[in-house]
Protein backbone atom coordinates (compact mmCIF):
# COMPACT_ATOMS: atom_id res chain seq x y z
CA UNK A 1 0.00 0.00 0.00
CA UNK A 2 3.05 2.64 -0.89
CA UNK A 3 3.40 3.68 3.04
CA UNK A 4 6.54 5.63 2.04
CA UNK A 5 5.42 6.69 -1.24
CA UNK A 6 1.97 8.21 -0.25
CA UNK A 7 4.13 10.61 2.08
CA UNK A 8 6.02 11.63 -0.86
CA UNK A 9 5.78 13.95 -4.04
CA UNK A 10 5.02 11.53 -6.58
CA UNK A 11 2.08 11.44 -8.90
CA UNK A 12 -0.64 8.80 -7.97
CA UNK A 13 -1.57 5.89 -10.28
CA UNK A 14 -4.01 7.52 -13.25
CA UNK A 15 -3.82 10.55 -12.43
CA UNK A 16 -4.96 12.91 -15.28
CA UNK A 17 -2.26 15.99 -15.72
CA UNK A 18 -3.75 18.69 -17.15
CA UNK A 19 -0.03 21.10 -16.50
CA UNK A 20 2.90 19.58 -16.04
CA UNK A 21 5.58 21.13 -13.61
CA UNK A 22 6.44 20.25 -9.87
CA UNK A 23 4.54 18.69 -7.23
CA UNK A 24 5.82 20.84 -4.00
CA UNK A 25 7.87 24.29 -4.13
CA UNK A 26 10.56 24.26 -1.38
CA UNK A 27 13.44 26.38 -1.44
CA UNK A 28 17.22 25.20 0.25
CA UNK A 29 16.24 27.43 3.18
CA UNK A 30 13.55 24.21 4.31
CA UNK A 31 16.16 21.14 4.32
CA UNK A 32 16.87 20.26 7.37
CA UNK A 33 21.02 20.29 8.18
CA UNK A 34 21.60 17.33 9.92
CA UNK A 35 21.34 13.78 8.11
CA UNK A 36 17.98 11.39 9.30
CA UNK A 37 18.61 9.38 12.14
CA UNK A 38 19.72 5.94 11.62
CA UNK A 39 19.04 2.61 14.00
CA UNK A 40 21.76 2.69 16.74
CA UNK A 41 23.70 -0.02 14.91
CA UNK A 42 24.29 1.81 11.72
CA UNK A 43 25.69 5.01 11.17
CA UNK A 44 25.92 7.55 7.46
CA UNK A 45 29.25 6.22 6.01
CA UNK A 46 30.43 10.30 5.54
CA UNK A 47 33.97 9.61 4.40
CA UNK A 48 32.93 7.55 1.49
CA UNK A 49 35.16 8.53 -1.49
CA UNK A 50 34.68 6.68 -4.83
CA UNK A 51 38.10 8.29 -6.17
CA UNK A 52 39.94 6.13 -3.60
CA UNK A 53 40.16 2.32 -4.75
CA UNK A 54 39.36 0.70 -1.23
CA UNK A 55 35.97 2.32 -1.27
CA UNK A 56 35.00 1.67 -4.73
CA UNK A 57 35.78 -1.95 -3.96
CA UNK A 58 33.51 -1.68 -0.85
CA UNK A 59 30.68 -0.53 -3.15
CA UNK A 60 31.58 -3.15 -5.62
CA UNK A 61 31.48 -5.74 -2.97
CA UNK A 62 27.77 -4.92 -1.91
CA UNK A 63 26.62 -4.25 -5.69
CA UNK A 64 28.37 -7.90 -6.31
CA UNK A 65 26.87 -9.88 -3.62
CA UNK A 66 23.39 -7.75 -3.30
CA UNK A 67 22.23 -5.80 -6.48
CA UNK A 68 19.37 -6.49 -8.70
CA UNK A 69 18.55 -10.07 -9.59
CA UNK A 70 16.07 -11.65 -12.38
CA UNK A 71 13.07 -12.87 -10.93
CA UNK A 72 14.37 -16.54 -10.26
CA UNK A 73 17.68 -15.54 -8.93
CA UNK A 74 19.37 -16.66 -12.14
CA UNK A 75 21.45 -13.72 -12.43
CA UNK A 76 22.31 -11.00 -11.07
CA UNK A 77 23.84 -7.44 -11.99
CA UNK A 78 27.60 -7.36 -12.03
CA UNK A 79 28.40 -3.80 -11.84
CA UNK A 80 32.54 -3.76 -12.59
CA UNK A 81 34.76 -1.15 -10.77
CA UNK A 82 35.24 0.42 -14.22
CA UNK A 83 31.64 0.76 -14.66
CA UNK A 84 30.75 2.21 -11.34
CA UNK A 85 33.86 4.66 -12.24
CA UNK A 86 31.89 5.66 -15.14
CA UNK A 87 28.46 5.52 -13.93
CA UNK A 88 28.98 7.15 -10.44
CA UNK A 89 31.39 10.01 -11.37
CA UNK A 90 30.55 12.19 -14.04
CA UNK A 91 30.94 16.04 -14.45
CA UNK A 92 30.02 17.78 -11.60
CA UNK A 93 29.57 14.45 -9.60
CA UNK A 94 29.30 15.11 -5.66
CA UNK A 95 31.36 12.91 -3.25
CA UNK A 96 28.44 13.27 -0.64
CA UNK A 97 25.70 11.71 -3.50
CA UNK A 98 27.39 8.75 -3.04
CA UNK A 99 25.31 8.05 0.17
CA UNK A 100 26.66 5.22 2.34
CA UNK A 101 25.53 3.08 5.64
CA UNK A 102 28.00 1.47 7.45
CA UNK A 103 27.31 -1.30 10.54
CA UNK A 104 29.02 1.05 13.75
CA UNK A 105 30.12 -1.93 15.32
CA UNK A 106 32.34 -3.58 12.03
CA UNK A 107 32.29 -0.38 9.53
CA UNK A 108 30.75 -2.84 6.77
CA UNK A 109 29.40 -0.87 4.06
CA UNK A 110 25.34 -2.62 4.30
CA UNK A 111 23.36 0.24 1.93
CA UNK A 112 24.23 2.35 -0.30
CA UNK A 113 22.41 5.34 -2.84
CA UNK A 114 24.16 7.39 -5.36
CA UNK A 115 22.71 10.85 -7.04
CA UNK A 116 24.47 11.94 -10.02
CA UNK A 117 24.35 15.21 -11.74
CA UNK A 118 21.36 15.13 -14.69
CA UNK A 119 19.22 17.73 -16.02
CA UNK A 120 16.54 17.31 -18.10
CA UNK A 121 14.43 18.15 -20.78
CA UNK A 122 10.78 17.13 -19.94
CA UNK A 123 9.04 18.07 -23.70
CA UNK A 124 9.94 22.29 -23.85
CA UNK A 125 10.83 22.61 -20.19
CA UNK A 126 14.41 22.57 -18.97
CA UNK A 127 14.20 20.72 -15.40
CA UNK A 128 17.74 20.61 -13.09
CA UNK A 129 17.64 17.39 -12.17
CA UNK A 130 19.77 14.11 -10.81
CA UNK A 131 19.51 10.63 -11.67
CA UNK A 132 19.26 8.46 -8.21
CA UNK A 133 20.62 4.89 -8.75
CA UNK A 134 22.31 1.98 -7.24
CA UNK A 135 20.45 1.93 -4.34
CA UNK A 136 21.08 -1.41 -2.44
CA UNK A 137 20.71 -2.91 1.30
CA UNK A 138 22.68 -5.77 1.85
CA UNK A 139 20.26 -8.79 1.82
CA UNK A 140 20.30 -9.44 5.45
CA UNK A 141 19.01 -6.30 6.46
CA UNK A 142 16.06 -6.16 4.12
CA UNK A 143 12.44 -5.35 4.79
CA UNK A 144 13.69 -3.42 7.90
CA UNK A 145 12.75 -0.21 5.78
CA UNK A 146 16.22 1.12 5.28
CA UNK A 147 15.29 1.90 1.90
CA UNK A 148 13.16 4.95 2.84
CA UNK A 149 15.78 6.43 4.85
CA UNK A 150 18.61 5.77 2.24
CA UNK A 151 15.74 8.06 -0.33
CA UNK A 152 14.89 10.67 2.13
CA UNK A 153 18.89 10.92 3.17
CA UNK A 154 20.03 11.10 -0.40
CA UNK A 155 16.88 13.81 -1.48
CA UNK A 156 17.97 16.31 1.35
CA UNK A 157 21.76 16.29 0.10
CA UNK A 158 20.28 16.61 -3.36
CA UNK A 159 17.98 19.72 -1.97
CA UNK A 160 20.39 21.12 -0.21
CA UNK A 161 22.32 21.92 -3.39
CA UNK A 162 19.06 23.86 -5.12
CA UNK A 163 17.71 20.46 -7.16
CA UNK A 164 14.58 19.16 -6.30
CA UNK A 165 13.78 17.11 -9.07
CA UNK A 166 15.18 13.51 -9.98
CA UNK A 167 14.85 11.16 -12.97
CA UNK A 168 15.02 7.45 -11.75
CA UNK A 169 14.17 4.23 -13.23
CA UNK A 170 13.30 0.13 -11.67
CA UNK A 171 11.69 -2.91 -12.04
CA UNK A 172 9.12 -2.25 -9.87
CA UNK A 173 6.06 -0.77 -10.09
CA UNK A 174 5.83 2.78 -7.79
CA UNK A 175 3.08 5.69 -8.04
CA UNK A 176 3.52 6.40 -10.55
CA UNK A 177 5.55 5.72 -13.80
CA UNK A 178 6.18 9.01 -16.71
CA UNK A 179 6.56 6.08 -18.91
CA UNK A 180 6.78 2.40 -19.14
CA UNK A 181 9.25 0.12 -21.29
CA UNK A 182 9.54 -4.08 -22.24
CA UNK A 183 13.55 -5.08 -22.22
CA UNK A 184 14.23 -6.81 -25.52
CA UNK A 185 17.41 -9.16 -26.22
CA UNK A 186 18.90 -10.25 -29.24
CA UNK A 187 20.60 -13.43 -28.87
CA UNK A 188 24.50 -13.09 -30.51
CA UNK A 189 25.59 -16.33 -28.98
CA UNK A 190 21.91 -18.69 -28.46
CA UNK A 191 23.83 -21.89 -27.35
CA UNK A 192 25.08 -19.98 -24.28
CA UNK A 193 21.79 -18.21 -23.67
CA UNK A 194 20.16 -22.02 -24.36
CA UNK A 195 22.66 -23.96 -21.55
CA UNK A 196 22.23 -21.10 -19.26
CA UNK A 197 18.36 -21.06 -19.30
CA UNK A 198 17.70 -17.29 -21.03
CA UNK A 199 16.72 -18.56 -24.11
CA UNK A 200 14.25 -21.24 -24.78
CA UNK A 201 14.00 -24.07 -27.88
CA UNK A 202 10.75 -23.10 -29.60
CA UNK A 203 8.47 -26.33 -29.94
CA UNK A 204 9.15 -26.87 -33.92
CA UNK A 205 12.46 -25.48 -34.08
CA UNK A 206 15.63 -27.52 -33.82
CA UNK A 207 18.60 -26.13 -32.13
CA UNK A 208 20.53 -25.79 -35.31
CA UNK A 209 17.92 -23.85 -37.15
CA UNK A 210 17.89 -20.91 -33.93
CA UNK A 211 21.80 -21.06 -34.04
CA UNK A 212 21.48 -20.06 -37.81
CA UNK A 213 18.60 -17.59 -36.84
CA UNK A 214 20.88 -15.92 -34.99
CA UNK A 215 24.27 -15.83 -37.02
CA UNK A 216 25.14 -12.59 -38.38
CA UNK A 217 27.57 -11.73 -41.52
CA UNK A 218 30.80 -11.29 -40.54
CA UNK A 219 30.28 -6.92 -42.18
CA UNK A 220 27.55 -5.11 -42.02
CA UNK A 221 25.92 -2.99 -44.53
CA UNK A 222 27.49 0.85 -44.04
CA UNK A 223 30.31 1.91 -45.34
CA UNK A 224 32.28 4.52 -43.56
CA UNK A 225 32.15 2.69 -40.23
CA UNK A 226 35.30 3.21 -37.40
CA UNK A 227 34.92 3.97 -33.45
CA UNK A 228 34.50 7.37 -32.44
CA UNK A 229 37.42 9.61 -32.05
CA UNK A 230 37.25 12.74 -29.59
CA UNK A 231 38.11 14.82 -32.79
CA UNK A 232 34.41 14.02 -33.59
CA UNK A 233 32.94 14.89 -30.32
CA UNK A 234 31.37 18.75 -31.83
CA UNK A 235 29.72 16.67 -34.57
CA UNK A 236 28.55 13.75 -32.47
CA UNK A 237 27.21 16.62 -30.03
CA UNK A 238 25.55 18.60 -32.50
CA UNK A 239 23.69 15.59 -34.70
CA UNK A 240 22.35 13.91 -30.68
CA UNK A 241 21.11 17.48 -29.95
CA UNK A 242 18.95 17.95 -33.35
CA UNK A 243 18.01 13.88 -33.05
CA UNK A 244 16.47 14.08 -29.88
CA UNK A 245 14.25 17.19 -30.33
CA UNK A 246 12.00 14.64 -31.50
CA UNK A 247 11.74 12.67 -28.08
CA UNK A 248 9.69 14.09 -25.36
CA UNK A 249 11.57 13.51 -22.20
CA UNK A 250 15.55 13.36 -22.80
CA UNK A 251 19.16 14.56 -20.65
CA UNK A 252 19.55 18.10 -21.52
CA UNK A 253 23.76 17.34 -21.55
CA UNK A 254 26.43 19.83 -21.10
CA UNK A 255 29.28 19.38 -23.53
CA UNK A 256 31.38 17.64 -21.16
CA UNK A 257 28.68 14.96 -19.65
CA UNK A 258 28.17 13.59 -23.17
CA UNK A 259 31.79 13.53 -23.55
CA UNK A 260 32.30 11.49 -20.35
CA UNK A 261 28.97 9.32 -21.36
CA UNK A 262 30.54 8.75 -24.85
CA UNK A 263 34.22 8.27 -24.43
CA UNK A 264 34.68 8.07 -20.42
CA UNK A 265 36.72 5.61 -20.66
CA UNK A 266 39.09 5.76 -23.80
CA UNK A 267 41.69 4.64 -22.12
CA UNK A 268 40.84 1.13 -21.34
CA UNK A 269 41.87 -1.53 -23.51
CA UNK A 270 38.68 -2.43 -25.78
CA UNK A 271 37.87 -5.37 -24.23
CA UNK A 272 37.58 -3.80 -20.64
CA UNK A 273 36.27 -0.70 -22.18
CA UNK A 274 32.53 -0.06 -20.45
CA UNK A 275 31.37 2.27 -23.10
CA UNK A 276 31.86 1.96 -27.05
CA UNK A 277 30.93 4.21 -29.79
CA UNK A 278 31.17 4.57 -32.78
CA UNK A 279 30.74 6.62 -35.92
CA UNK A 280 29.90 6.79 -39.74
CA UNK A 281 32.05 8.84 -41.35
CA UNK A 282 30.52 10.51 -44.67
CA UNK A 283 32.65 8.62 -47.71
CA UNK A 284 31.93 11.20 -50.10
CA UNK A 285 32.91 13.81 -47.51
CA UNK A 286 35.82 12.77 -45.54
CA UNK A 287 35.73 13.85 -42.03
CA UNK A 288 32.04 14.77 -41.83
CA UNK A 289 30.09 12.23 -39.55
CA UNK A 290 26.64 11.18 -40.52
CA UNK A 291 25.85 8.73 -38.02
CA UNK A 292 26.57 7.29 -34.33
CA UNK A 293 26.08 4.96 -32.03
CA UNK A 294 26.81 3.82 -28.40
CA UNK A 295 26.64 0.67 -26.14
CA UNK A 296 28.15 -0.60 -22.87
CA UNK A 297 28.63 -3.47 -21.51
CA UNK A 298 27.44 -5.00 -18.40
CA UNK A 299 27.48 -8.40 -17.52
CA UNK A 300 25.26 -10.63 -14.91
CA UNK A 301 26.68 -13.04 -13.00
CA UNK A 302 24.79 -16.51 -13.52
CA UNK A 303 24.07 -18.11 -10.12
CA UNK A 304 24.55 -22.04 -9.41
CA UNK A 305 25.68 -22.95 -12.72
CA UNK A 306 28.94 -25.21 -12.79
CA UNK A 307 29.79 -24.32 -16.58
CA UNK A 308 29.01 -20.51 -17.01
CA UNK A 309 29.66 -18.16 -14.36
CA UNK A 310 29.02 -14.92 -16.37
CA UNK A 311 27.23 -13.65 -19.39
CA UNK A 312 28.05 -11.05 -21.31
CA UNK A 313 25.46 -8.25 -22.01
CA UNK A 314 25.90 -5.66 -24.14
CA UNK A 315 22.79 -2.14 -23.75
CA UNK A 316 22.33 0.58 -26.40
CA UNK A 317 23.07 3.64 -25.69
CA UNK A 318 22.70 7.06 -27.37
CA UNK A 319 22.41 7.02 -30.86
CA UNK A 320 21.72 9.34 -33.85
CA UNK A 321 21.32 9.63 -37.48
CA UNK A 322 21.29 12.79 -39.68
CA UNK A 323 18.65 10.99 -41.71
CA UNK A 324 15.37 12.83 -41.85
CA UNK A 325 14.02 12.25 -45.13
CA UNK A 326 10.31 10.49 -43.92
CA UNK A 327 9.66 7.35 -41.54
CA UNK A 328 10.46 4.37 -44.20
CA UNK A 329 14.16 5.57 -44.62
CA UNK A 330 14.45 6.25 -40.89
CA UNK A 331 13.54 3.09 -40.00
CA UNK A 332 16.20 1.64 -42.68
CA UNK A 333 18.90 3.75 -41.92
CA UNK A 334 18.41 2.88 -37.98
CA UNK A 335 18.16 -1.28 -38.49
CA UNK A 336 21.57 -0.52 -41.12
CA UNK A 337 22.81 1.42 -37.83
CA UNK A 338 21.81 -1.00 -35.21
CA UNK A 339 22.75 -4.24 -36.84
CA UNK A 340 26.62 -2.67 -37.10
CA UNK A 341 26.47 -2.28 -33.20
CA UNK A 342 25.36 -6.44 -33.03
CA UNK A 343 28.46 -7.48 -35.36
CA UNK A 344 30.57 -5.01 -33.49
CA UNK A 345 29.04 -6.28 -29.76
CA UNK A 346 29.47 -10.22 -31.15
CA UNK A 347 32.94 -9.28 -31.57
CA UNK A 348 33.75 -8.45 -28.44
CA UNK A 349 32.24 -11.73 -27.08
CA UNK A 350 28.65 -10.47 -25.68
CA UNK A 351 26.39 -13.01 -25.42
CA UNK A 352 23.32 -11.09 -25.92
CA UNK A 353 22.29 -7.08 -26.82
CA UNK A 354 19.53 -5.53 -24.95
CA UNK A 355 17.49 -2.21 -25.85
CA UNK A 356 14.55 -0.87 -24.43
CA UNK A 357 11.29 -0.24 -26.27
CA UNK A 358 11.22 3.36 -25.96
CA UNK A 359 11.66 6.17 -27.97
CA UNK A 360 12.70 5.06 -31.91
CA UNK A 361 13.89 1.52 -30.86
CA UNK A 362 10.79 -0.42 -32.57
CA UNK A 363 11.52 0.81 -35.68
CA UNK A 364 14.62 -1.84 -35.85
CA UNK A 365 14.13 -4.66 -33.10
CA UNK A 366 11.74 -7.07 -35.26
CA UNK A 367 14.11 -7.02 -38.16
CA UNK A 368 16.97 -7.33 -36.28
CA UNK A 369 15.41 -10.15 -34.48
CA UNK A 370 15.51 -8.77 -30.87
CA UNK A 371 13.11 -10.78 -28.82
CA UNK A 372 10.80 -9.37 -26.03
CA UNK A 373 11.47 -9.77 -22.46
CA UNK A 374 9.98 -10.70 -19.28
CA UNK A 375 11.61 -7.57 -18.18
CA UNK A 376 9.57 -4.11 -17.57
CA UNK A 377 11.78 -0.73 -16.55
CA UNK A 378 9.47 2.06 -15.23
CA UNK A 379 10.49 5.36 -15.56
CA UNK A 380 10.01 7.71 -12.51
CA UNK A 381 10.05 11.76 -12.11
CA UNK A 382 10.34 12.83 -8.46
CA UNK A 383 8.40 16.05 -7.79
CA UNK A 384 7.22 16.84 -11.16
CA UNK A 385 4.02 15.65 -12.89
CA UNK A 386 4.53 15.35 -16.27
CA UNK A 387 1.72 13.90 -19.12
CA UNK A 388 2.77 10.04 -19.66
CA UNK A 389 4.94 9.12 -22.14
CA UNK A 390 4.93 5.86 -24.65
CA UNK A 391 7.64 3.52 -23.77
CA UNK A 392 6.32 1.70 -26.84
CA UNK A 393 4.72 -1.38 -25.14
CA UNK A 394 1.30 -0.96 -27.48
CA UNK A 395 3.62 -1.17 -30.59
CA UNK A 396 5.16 -3.92 -30.31
CA UNK A 397 3.98 -7.24 -31.92
CA UNK A 398 4.63 -10.56 -29.56
CA UNK A 399 7.32 -12.62 -31.20
C1 LIG B 1 13.02 0.81 -5.59
N1 LIG B 1 13.74 0.09 -6.45
O1 LIG B 1 8.07 0.22 -2.30
P1 LIG B 1 6.42 1.55 0.27
S1 LIG B 1 16.56 0.64 -8.98
C2 LIG B 1 12.18 2.89 -4.94
N2 LIG B 1 12.90 2.13 -5.79
O2 LIG B 1 8.04 1.53 0.10
P2 LIG B 1 12.61 -1.61 2.78
C3 LIG B 1 11.65 1.10 -3.63
N3 LIG B 1 11.54 2.42 -3.87
O3 LIG B 1 5.89 0.66 -0.82
P3 LIG B 1 14.15 -3.42 1.17
C4 LIG B 1 12.38 0.25 -4.46
N4 LIG B 1 12.31 -1.00 -3.96
O4 LIG B 1 6.11 1.03 1.63
C5 LIG B 1 11.54 -0.92 -2.88
N5 LIG B 1 11.14 0.33 -2.67
O5 LIG B 1 5.98 2.97 0.06
C6 LIG B 1 10.29 0.83 -1.61
N6 LIG B 1 17.30 -4.86 -3.68
O6 LIG B 1 11.76 -0.46 2.10
C7 LIG B 1 9.10 -0.05 -1.36
N7 LIG B 1 17.82 -2.05 -6.34
O7 LIG B 1 13.90 -1.06 3.25
C8 LIG B 1 8.71 0.30 0.06
O8 LIG B 1 12.82 -2.61 1.54
C9 LIG B 1 10.07 0.52 0.72
O9 LIG B 1 14.90 -3.79 2.38
C10 LIG B 1 10.53 -0.73 1.48
O10 LIG B 1 15.03 -2.38 0.33
C11 LIG B 1 14.72 -2.09 -1.03
O11 LIG B 1 18.32 2.06 -7.82
C12 LIG B 1 15.97 -2.33 -1.88
O12 LIG B 1 16.70 -3.95 -6.63
C13 LIG B 1 15.61 -2.06 -3.35
O13 LIG B 1 18.76 -3.84 -2.30
C14 LIG B 1 17.05 -1.35 -1.45
O14 LIG B 1 15.39 -4.66 -1.93
C15 LIG B 1 16.45 -3.79 -1.67
O15 LIG B 1 13.76 -4.52 0.25
C16 LIG B 1 17.61 -4.16 -2.57
O16 LIG B 1 11.83 -2.29 3.82
C17 LIG B 1 18.29 -5.30 -4.68
O17 LIG B 1 11.01 0.80 -0.35
C18 LIG B 1 18.79 -4.10 -5.44
C19 LIG B 1 17.68 -3.37 -6.18
C20 LIG B 1 16.90 -1.21 -7.05
C21 LIG B 1 17.51 -0.66 -8.30
C22 LIG B 1 17.25 2.08 -8.34
C23 LIG B 1 16.45 3.38 -8.47
C24 LIG B 1 16.23 3.89 -7.06
C25 LIG B 1 15.22 5.02 -6.98
C26 LIG B 1 14.95 5.42 -5.56
C27 LIG B 1 13.95 6.56 -5.49
C28 LIG B 1 14.60 7.91 -5.66
C29 LIG B 1 13.57 9.05 -5.66
C30 LIG B 1 13.81 10.08 -4.64
C31 LIG B 1 15.16 10.82 -4.76
C32 LIG B 1 14.93 12.28 -5.11
C33 LIG B 1 16.20 13.08 -5.12
C34 LIG B 1 15.84 14.48 -5.36
C35 LIG B 1 15.52 15.57 -5.58
MG1 LIG C 1 15.49 -2.61 4.94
Amino acid sequence: DYKFWKTQPVPNFNEQVSKEGPIENKTVKDIPLEPYPLLDLFEWADDLDLTRDDHRDEVFQLLYENYVEDADSTFRFKYTTEFLDWALKPPGYKKEWHVGVRVKATGRLIGFIAGTPCDLKVREQLVKSVEINFICVHKKLRSKRLAPILIKEVTRRVNLQGIFQDLYTAGVVLPSPVSVCRYNHRPLNWSKLYDIGFSYLPENATKTQMIAKYTLTKEGKLNGLRRAELKDFDQIFALLQKFQERYELVQDFTRDELKHWLFGNVDLQDKVKVIHTFVIEDEAEPGKITDFFSFYLLPFSILDNEEHSELGCAYLFYYATDCDENQAALKRRLTDLIGEALIIAKSLGVDVFNCVSCQDNNLFLQDLKFGQGDGILNYYLFNYKAKAINGGLDSQQKV
